[in-house]
């Protein structure tokens, strides 16, 4: 496989940069066997529609179906390994991390694989699909007695338990959402990755770190919203760019 050439500028601006923050979208998960959201063909809104599963209105209103959706999805994930995309991306932070600088990895996934790969200053900001949480007092919830139904119940008030994570109309976490636009502000390289940058208010990151300066780079082999204003787009699969940019820049 031909290594890219990737622009002397923006390795430039990498060396140089003191502090570096990563967005992630389902992109970064493809290559490991997790679909995409939107994706032609492959992408789950193709095959299921959001406003049936991801909405807490979809919740109350069929909640068996919406925690069966979710277990099976669960259960997906924890049968897959961390692609060459979160490793490069743990070992980006390394690297930074060596050298004193700061990185910070901002994740709409649920899915756990960039802890898996060993990242560790990660954001989550849809949730995780691991955890379970009480649908009416937002508790977390690690263990529950087995009545048999389905969703099972919350063992503190007997409500119903669902998937922690932040389905549309919902308030994403506070702290992570304050965390992730502070990192937006202060980066001075901000990366889109494997993001379509439809969903709000994760879309909007990228552009608080441009109109704060930072120079923006999207890895992606599809065109998005953000491509025409990202200072560098490098089109392909992220498991085979960011191996090669890390590779390229500290290696
Ligand atoms: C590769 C690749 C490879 C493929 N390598 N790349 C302002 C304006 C308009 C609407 C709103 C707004 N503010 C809020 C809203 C409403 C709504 C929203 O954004 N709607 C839009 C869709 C119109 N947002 C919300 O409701 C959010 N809450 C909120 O803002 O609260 C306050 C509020 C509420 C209501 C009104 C106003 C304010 C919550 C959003 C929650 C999103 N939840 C989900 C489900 C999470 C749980 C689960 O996993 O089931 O999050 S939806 C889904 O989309 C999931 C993802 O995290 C999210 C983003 O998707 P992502 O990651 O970008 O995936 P894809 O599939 O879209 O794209 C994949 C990309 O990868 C593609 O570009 C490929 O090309 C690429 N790719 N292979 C690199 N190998």
């Amino acid at each position: 496989m031909n290594e890219p050439a990737f622009p002397p500028l923006l390795i430039d601006h990498l060396r140089k940069a003191v502090d570096v923050a990563v967005l992630t979208g389902a992109g970064v998960s493809a290559e490991s066997g997790v679909p995409t959201f939107r994706d032609a063909q492959t992408g789950l809104w193709n095959r299921y529609r959001p406003e049936d599963l991801a909405t807490p209105q979809a919740f109350r209103r069929d909640p068996k179906l919406v925690w069966e959706w979710y277990a099976w999805r669960r259960e997906l994930v924890l049968g897959v390994s961390p692609n060459p995309a979160h490793t490069a991306l743990a070992e980006m932070e390394r690297q930074l991390e060596r050298r004193g600088r700061r990185f910070t990895l901002i994740t709409q996934n649920v899915d756990n694989l960039h802890g898996k790969a060993g990242s560790s200053n990660i954001i989550e900001l849809h949730g995780n699909i691991q955890r379970t949480r009480c649908f009416d007092e937002g508790t977390l919830v690690e263990s529950w007695p087995d009545t048999g139904e389905t969703p099972p119940r919350c063992p503190a008030c007997g409500g119903w338990l669902r998937p922690d994570v932040v389905w549309f109309g919902e308030m994403l976490p506070q702290q992570a959402l304050e965390a992730a636009w502070e990192a937006a502000r202060v980066c001075q390289v901000f990366f889109s990755v494997g993001t379509s940058g439809l969903v709000e208010p994760a879309a909007s990151l990228p552009v608080a770190a441009l109109q704060a300066g930072a120079i923006v780079v999207e890895v992606n082999p599809a065109e998005t919203p953000l491509t025409p204003h990202a200072h560098f787009s490098l089109q392909g699969p992220a498991g085979q760019i960011l191996p090669q940019l890390v590779q390229a820049v500290w290696e």
